[in-house]
């Protein structure tokens, strides 16, 4: 399959001012009529250019210029009507075709889920809809017409009129087509009013199937204080009559930020305390704040093409994290996020399928909702605000809003609003954009005459098309304690610009410890040399409170490595720390249950491997074990006064608060399952009346070999929930012993609720797999060869799912060669597939490097 390129950039010949769309629904034989206004770009050079449309799976019924019929022919890809056959002004373009939604099983363009329409059109699924130019540079206005026999019949932008089984729509904002959206089904509203701060009356509406009306409360309560922190924050008002949300079950992404009308995945909606766990809450949140700001960060300024995907997804992730510290805790907050970060694009980074924050080609734009675009995206933004401050911050942002809007813009445009407001050359900053990689960054110091002095040295590793690169530029927030731990010097921002570099603090007393890197202000691998007592130091003082997470994982991560590699036991060293924290009331406790993570195995597997060692799945799964075993052990005579202590009276609340009490009372939990068989966590299953307890308590269970009782109990009372069951099947394989873990999965696919074609499900079991790291490399390939398996027969149906799902396999250059060796084989085994997707192909070849 053929590249496309950055650097092949060219405007469209045309311009589209208005498009008027009209939809007649039916299941197998959906009729769309669209009338495109259109006429020569002058970027183009005026006339004089053939015109092409993107069209796939469509069929075409009319087509005509002007009201003349012409007889053009479609291919696979698209439609070219010839300039000899357009006149050279404005003209009217009008097409009818047919398309069948209710044999979509991609789940892009327009398809049918539970007996609803909806629809996906990013990135490129309008084109599955009607011939059009199908690229986000293409801006114009939408009007739409929707007739069907359905209750409810949803477009974009605000309703203009409506009768039995029709429905008009007007968009008076200009866009892409990859925000349009349809939907028709038999939906409930759950609604509310809302004033912007300039005055507009707004009507917020929630659509869900009858019988979920009860569980959109949180979900609306998040969207009205996501736009009021907009309107605070950013000064960012919404700007049309009605912002309709639809929940829908068979959804490939999180959600989607159709204008006016955002398309939510239904288990980023629907929320009850008896159905959502206290992460459900907080991913609703952020989900709903996601696709609400990128009304302003997407929609009025779009992309100019699909490589500057991060401008709107980095800065919309960035403001999503910063919408959800202010609601919760900053802390706990930057700590999620860097454990998500190191789990998803660390690993990203380090293995075949790294890749620039703004790529220079793709071959599926699919494959490029990744990790490194999103969340090492919004690192980038954060650095950026580090370096300038956040006042000029907030100006660079204002000015990005007045310069850009109703534009579609590049990285190049974003930076120029910080340099111009700043003075500064952000060319060096760029590479944080155009390079990819992890930048190792080593740090040294030494103490002399009341000189303290931090030398770093920073290594930009090869990446796939990419072997050498340039230092980059890094913020490097430090603070200095004294002997007695009191902060001496506050958190500074180091900038450091050159491959190595030094930094001096004079005038110190005595030689401090350098708590560096505070609130990891650059996604690095920091490598520093530390005694376990220097760690439990800065663990027991440093003030920034990310730092102070950092030095007990780094202690935990230090004694793991050591456990694997020499067999060592738990020194006391981390067992005192630990312990010190856990029972500190002074200190929060979700920070406190954040301590009490340990290390995932897949964690420990990219670190060792980063080190130099070749990770053993099974060794690093034993170590942990006992790790966590040592831990029980030392902590077990306090844990019964601890959960009691941490006891919430009063009915469930979803606020952060109460959710943290929870999380250090279940991490508890476990901790005292390991010693007392399960007792406490069978009595807390039973008692259970939300159902952050009842999934943690059964996780404690299943996480000591037990809970087969309760998994039945469980499975009987929400057989009917589709959210619910997805985490009864999850967990199954999430816990299962690692000689287990295929089987089981196999197993639970002959389940009669494995609708495989279900995306959450899909996730839930082949995903989970994937994710049980000793389960997933463990003996002779098994869990390879089912994942494998599963990808193939999900590909021909949804490509784009399975071929996200088939990142599974990208660390397999860190394992020994016998693991290698299986997991080529199986990579092998996947581009020899006849009729295999443009998706996967492009996966596979890329992982095989
Ligand atoms: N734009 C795709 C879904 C999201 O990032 O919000
Ligand atoms: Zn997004």
């Amino acid at each position: 399959a053929l590249a496309i390129r950055l650097a092949d950039y060219q405007p469209y010949t045309h311009l589209v001012d208005q498009v008027s769309l009209t939809f007649r629904l039916a299941p197998t034989a959906t009729r769309v009529k669209a009338r495109l206004d259109l006429r020569p770009n002058p970027a183009r050079g005026g006339g004089g250019h053939d015109l092409r449309l993107d069209g796939e799976g469509l069929r075409l019924l009319a087509l005509a210029v002007d009201g003349r019929a012409l007889a053009a022919r479609s291919d696979a890809t698209g439609l070219t009507i010839s300039a000899a056959d357009l006149p050279d002004g404005p003209f009217v373009l009008e097409t009818e075709v047919e398309i069948a939604p209710e044999g979509n099983t991609a789940l892009e363009g327009l398809y049918m889920s539970n007996g609803m329409y909806c629809t996906q059109c990013e990135a490129e699924g309008f084109r599955k809809i009607t011939f059009y130019p199908d690229r986000p540079d293409v801006m114009a206005r939408f009007r739409v017409r929707v007739e069907g026999d359905l209750p409810v019949l949803l477009s974009n932008g605000n309703p203009v009129a409506q009768g039995p089984g029709w429905a008009e729509w007007d968009d008076p904002w200009p866009k892409p087509a990859y925000l349009f959206a349809l939907v028709a089904g038999n939906l409930r509203a759950h609604s509310a009013p809302f004033r912007t701060k300039s005055g507009r009356d707004v009507a917020l509406n929630i659509w869900v199937r009858p019988g979920d009306e009860g569980r959109c409360a949180y979900a609306m309560d998040s969207l009205i204080r996501s736009m009021l922190w907009d309107e605070q924050v950013y000064g960012r008002e919404y700007d049309l009559d009605v912002f309709n949300i639809v929940a829908v079950d068979d959804f490939n992404m999180g959600a989607m930020e159709n204008k006016g009308l955002n398309i939510f995945n239904s288990k980023f909606v629907l929320a009850s305390p008896e159905t959502a766990t206290d992460d459900d809450f907080a991913r609703i949140e952020a989900i709903i704040a996601h696709e609400y700001f990128h009304n302003w960060t997407g929609n009025r300024i779009t992309c100019r093409d699909w490589f500057q995907l991060c401008l709107k997804e980095g800065l919309t992730v960035y403001r999503d994290q910063q919408f959800s510290g202010d609601m919760r805790s900053h802390a706990v907050k930057r700590i999620e996020d860097v454990l998500m970060l190191r789990a998803r694009q660390f690993r990203e980074d380090q293995g075949p399928l790294a890749h620039a924050v703004r790529p220079e080609s793709y071959v599926e734009i699919n494959n490029f909702y990744t990790a490194t675009i999103y969340e090492k995206g919004a690192e980038v933004i954060g650095m950026l605000r580090r370096l300038v401050g956040d006042d000029a911050y907030a100006r660079a942002l204002d000015l990005y809003f007045d310069r850009h809007d109703g534009e579609a813009a590049t990285i190049e445009d974003w930076l120029a609003v910080f340099e111009e407001t700043t003075g500064r050359d952000l060319a060096q900053f760029k590479r944080w954009y155009t390079e990819a990689g992890t930048p190792r960054l080593r740090m040294t110091d030494d103490f002399k005459d009341g000189s303290y002095t931090l030398h770093f040295e920073q290594e930009n590793p090869a990446t796939p098309g990419q072997p050498v690169k340039g230092a980059k530029v890094l913020p490097i927030a430090v603070g200095l304690l004294g002997p007695n731990g009191d902060e001496v010097v506050p958190t500074t921002v180091l900038e450091m610009t050159e491959p190595r570099q030094s930094f001096r603090f004079d005038g110190l007393p005595a030689r401090p410890l350098a708590s560096v890197l505070r609130g990891f202000s650059a996604p690095v691998v920091l490598i520093r040399d530390l005694r376990p007592e220097d760690r439990a130091f800065l663990l027991a003082h440093d003030t920034d409170p990310f730092n102070k997470w950092e030095a007990g994982r780094a202690l935990a991560k230090d004694l793991l490595a050591r456990m694997v590699v020499t067999g060592a036991q738990p020194g006391p060293d981390w067992l005192d720390a630990l312990e010190r924290v856990t029972l500190d009331d002074s200190l929060d406790p979700a920070f406190r249950a954040l301590c009490l993570r340990l290390p995932s195995d897949d964690d420990m597997a990219q670190t060792l491997h980063a080190s130099g060692h070749v990770p053993d799945p099974a060794a690093i799964y034993a170590a942990r074990r006992r790790m966590g075993a040592a831990l029980a052990q030392r902590l077990a005579a306090g844990l019964p006064g601890l959960i009691a202590s941490l006891a919430e009276p009063g009915p469930f609340t979803p606020d952060a608060r109460a959710a943290g009490r929870r999380a250090l009372r279940l991490a508890a939990l476990a901790l005292l399952s390991r010693v007392d068989g399960g007792a406490a966590a069978r009595a807390a299953f039973a008692g259970a009346d939300n159902m952050t307890e009842e999934v943690g308590a059964l996780s404690c269970l299943l996480d000591i070999g037990e809970g087969q009782a309760e998994l039945a109990r469980f499975e009987a009372r929400w057989r009917a929930d589709r959210n619910v069951m997805d985490k009864w099947f999850a967990l199954q394989i999430a816990y299962a012993a690692p000689e287990r873990a295929a089987d089981v999965t196999r197993a639970l696919t002959a389940h009669p609720d494995f609708d495989w074609k279900n995306p959450n499900r899909f996730r839930s079991v082949i995903g989970a797999l994937a994710g049980n790291h000793a389960g997933f490399h463990h003996g002779e390939g098994a869990s390879y060869a089912l994942v494998a398996d599963w990808l193939l027969r999900l590909d021909p149906l949804n490509p784009q799912t399975a071929a996200r799902m088939s990142t599974a396999f990208e660390t397999w250059p860190r394992y020994d060669a016998d693991r290698q060796g299986m997991v080529r084989a199986v990579l092998e085994r996947i581009l020899a597939t006849e009729g295999l997707s443009r998706d996967m192909r492009e996966m596979a070849g890329r992982m095989l490097g």
